[in-house]
């Protein structure tokens, strides 16, 4: 076995674990990071596509904003389509200027993944057993790598191992409270390499269900279907994708709409989940690993950018200012941010797609509740703050912004 020492152990390669390495390291803080897949996969991963501005304000503190300035697009509004008319959200106007960039979570991966190898920071990739020991008192982790046994010790371990990974899992039943909402639907996710319908993201609330047209670039459009959770993603051909979107549309963006061939085609399950608290002794939950929100809101990402902005700035803080107020506050900062966007996003869902047991009451209270908030300044504000993103209290953030 060979004994590795190092500061902070961050568990997952994903945004959550690389962010947070790129901030210890541009701290001078010590860690190492065991991701269980391959850097090719992690990095081919194709997920979210919308940054708060918080979150860009995040990447460019740590220094891996290069690409994002360059090819990122500005949005400072969006179109909701119900009953074949477009609405647009003017998100700028109604919060002071605030706006969201169209940037993809995998490019997102690839610029933090590439500022790591550029810094030879240390990475095990494809670590297989990984397990975490002794987070009350004197953590460590081990794992199997080319048939070698690995431990590494540390003074804190950080669990940005997502929604299936194991540190959530170690954690005693006793010590941990989970909270969680499962969506009779799921989402058909198409990547193309076809011009977007719109300069803009429209969410569409059809009776046929949900749809969202977003994008990757003025090149690459990213297209979602609200589809049965059981259905396969074996049983949507390209072109019963495309005729089911055009079904959801209104006339302008059918006409709009260019179509092509996919370059990728999933089916994500929607789901709404929470860990209470987040942090077990020497132990920090961060990103899907401790939350999960459907997507409707594009808040996922976001989320595990705020965990790791109060978590990086908990543990400089340990080491450099030797004050444990932050690693202390760090559950129920998160937490608050958490639930006000698992509401956000609970209620985006609600409000745009079908639910099978939405009797025809329900229905008309959702025609009405949407019909209120599209017409009204109160209402679309309400909307535009939640969805650029609720502020957070970062010290070291308000110094670089
Ligand atoms: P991640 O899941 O990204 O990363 C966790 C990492 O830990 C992975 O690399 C995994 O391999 C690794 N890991 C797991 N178990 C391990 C173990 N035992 N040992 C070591 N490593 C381990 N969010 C949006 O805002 N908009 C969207 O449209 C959107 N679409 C999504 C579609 C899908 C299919 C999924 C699954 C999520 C989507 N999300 C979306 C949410 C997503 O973007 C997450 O919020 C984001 O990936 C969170 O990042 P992490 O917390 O780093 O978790
Ligand atoms: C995406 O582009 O992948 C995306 C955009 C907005 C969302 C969800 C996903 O709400």
């Amino acid at each position: 076995m060979e004994v590795l020492n190092t500061k902070v152990v961050i568990v997952g390669s994903g945004p959550a674990g690389l962010l947070l390495g790129q901030l210890l390291y541009k701290a001078g803080i010590d860690h190492i990071i065991i991701e269980q897949r391959s850097a090719d996969y992690v990095a081919a991963r194709i997920r979210a596509g919308i940054l708060e501005q918080v979150s860009v304000d995040l990447l460019e503190k740590a220094g891996v904003d290069k690409q994002l300035k360059e090819f990122g697009l500005p949005h400072t509004g969006i179109e909701i389509l119900v009953d074949g008319c477009k609405h647009r959200i003017d998100l700028s106007s109604l919060t002071q200027g605030k706006q969201v960039t169209v940037y993809g979570q995998t490019e997102v991966t690839k610029d933090l993944m590439q500022a790591r190898e550029e810094a030879e920071l240390t990475s095990f990739y494809e670590a297989n057993d990984v397990k975490v020991h002794d987070f009350y008192e004197k953590p460590y982790v081990t794992f199997n790598k080319d048939g070698k046994l690995y431990q590494v010790n540390c003074d804190f371990i950080a669990g940005c191992d997502g929604y299936h990974g194991i540190c959530r899992a170690s954690i005693p039943k006793e010590n941990i409270k989970t909270f969680e909402k499962v969506y009779p639907f799921g989402w058909l996710g198409v990547l193309a390499d076809v011009p977007p319908v719109s300069d803009e993201l429209i969410y569409v609330q059809s009776d046929r269900g949900f749809a969202l047209c977003s994008m990757r670039s003025t090149t690459r459009s990213r297209y979602y279907l609200q589809v049965p959770v059981t259905d396969k993603v074996e049983e949507w051909s390209d072109e019963k994708f495309w005729d089911e979107l055009k079904n959801r549309l209104d006339e302008e963006s059918k006409n709009n709409l260019v179509t092509g061939p996919s370059i990728e085609k999933s089916i994500a399950p929607l789901r709404s989940f929470v860990t209470e608290p987040m942090r077990f002794g020497k132990l920090f939950l961060a990103g899907d690993a401790a939350h999960i929100v459907p997507p409707t809101g594009a808040k996922g990402l976001n989320l595990a950018a705020s965990d790791i902005a109060y978590l990086s700035e908990a543990l400089i803080e340990f080491y450099l200012s030797n004050s444990e107020e932050g690693i202390n506050q760090y559950s129920e900062k998160c937490l608050k941010r958490v639930w006000k966007a698992e509401r956000f996003s609970w209620w985006m869902t609600h409000l745009l797609h079908r639910f099978e047991s939405d009797s025809d009451f329900d229905l008309k209270i959702k025609q009405a509740e949407l019909a209120y908030v599209l017409g009204s300044e109160a209402g679309q504000t309400t909307l535009a703050e939640n969805y650029v993103g609720l502020p957070y209290e970062i010290k070291s953030l308000k110094e670089a912004s």
